[in-house]
């Protein structure tokens, strides 16, 4: 079930849909058939924290294109432990996020365990407009709420030893049926330090002035915006600060087809299709993709010297 209508020229969903080399797409939805249709609400809200709301927008983040209509973002979303389709909308209300435990371990002064409540309360939030491109050549535009992820790493404490952050969601089968599926649950991505020391790097807290929705990734997920949108990684429950480069799901899923870096490129093809253009999403039209997603001024030199790494896949 699509609320965009694709046009002949466009990319088929199902060459564009990065799963379809690795598993049995019907297995997978039967899983996530049981959860039966429901409807997208706003519940597990923190009613005591949404006095952050809306949050001061962050003027310093400029967008070249409209917003993406609230009810389109959430009504066209990748969470493949909800099933492979976009409609997650329709069966995500087995997700629970409030309470919801977060753990921050590794290479830090001391191991932290909060409720994701308690420490979005601890921070000030802003509203930042941000570019999103997934890897599958589509696009949208959405005004997150959060905070930066830099304020995370110093509230973690790490010690110098720490090299990256890796990133773990839930893992959960009532909550999500669909991770019964065939692929390497929990869902984990991973950043280094510098990336995660860049200003343009966020932790998501709500999206159009509101918590999280479900659909978004509640109640805490990461938004980088330069990289294939599959690095932002939704509903985080563990952040563990270590020294060696994490192995994250999509490269442990298909290693030809997708990195860790995943910086957008439109001069880099994924091995199935173009990325030198994205649809964007509620509009019905196409635009050139931008090297990292039009975020070079802010990114660029974060890979100086690592030009021989895969570092657009
Ligand atoms: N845990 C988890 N995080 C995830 C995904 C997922 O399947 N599971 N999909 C990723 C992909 S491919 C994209 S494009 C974005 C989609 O985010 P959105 O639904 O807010 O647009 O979430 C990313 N984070
Ligand atoms: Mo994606």
């Amino acid at each position: 079930m699509h609320v965009i209508r694709r046009k002949g020229w466009e990319i088929p969903e199902r060459e564009a849909t990065p799963e379809h080399l690795f598993l049995n797409r019907r297995s997978l939805i039967k899983g996530a058939g049981a959860i039966g249709a429901g409807l997208i609400l706003p519940t597990g809200l923190a009613a005591a924290a949404t006095d952050q709301y809306p949050a001061k927008r962050n003027e310093a983040y400029k967008l070249d294109r409209d917003l993406t209509p609230e009810n389109v973002a959430s009504r066209y979303n990748n969470f493949y432990e909800f099933g492979l389709s976009k409609n997650v909308y329709t069966n995500i209300d087995t997700l629970k996020p409030t309470p919801w435990k977060l753990k921050i371990d590794g290479l830090i002064e001391k191991p932290i365990e909060i409720d994701a409540e308690d420490l979005i309360k601890a921070m000030t939030l802003e509203e930042r407009l941000y570019r999103h491109r997934c890897v599958e050549a589509w696009s949208m535009t959405v005004p997150w709420t959060g905070f930066s992820l830099k304020k995370l790493v110093d509230y973690a404490k790490p010690t110098s030893a720490a090299k990256f952050i890796r990133f773990e969601t839930f893992q959960d089968t009532k909550m999500a049926p669909a991770q019964r599926g065939f692929f390497p649950w929990p869902y984990i991505e991973a950043v280094t330090m510098a990336e995660a020391n860049n200003d343009l790097a966020l932790m998501v807290t709500g999206a159009y002035g509101k918590p999280l929705a479900k659909v978004f990734g509640a109640p805490l997920r990461l938004h980088l915006p330069w990289k294939y949108g599959f690095k932002s990684i939704k509903s985080i429950v563990k952040i563990s600060f270590v020294d060696k480069r994490p192995e994250t799901f999509w490269e442990t899923s298909g290693p030809g087809e997708y990195g860790f870096w995943a910086n957008v490129n439109p001069q880099v093809p994924h091995p199935r299709w173009s990325q030198a253009n994205e649809e964007v999403i509620g509009t019905g039209d196409r635009r050139p993709t931008l090297l990292f997603n039009g975020y070079a001024e802010y990114v660029a030199d974060l890979y100086k010297g690592l030009e021989k790494e895969k570092l657009y896949i």
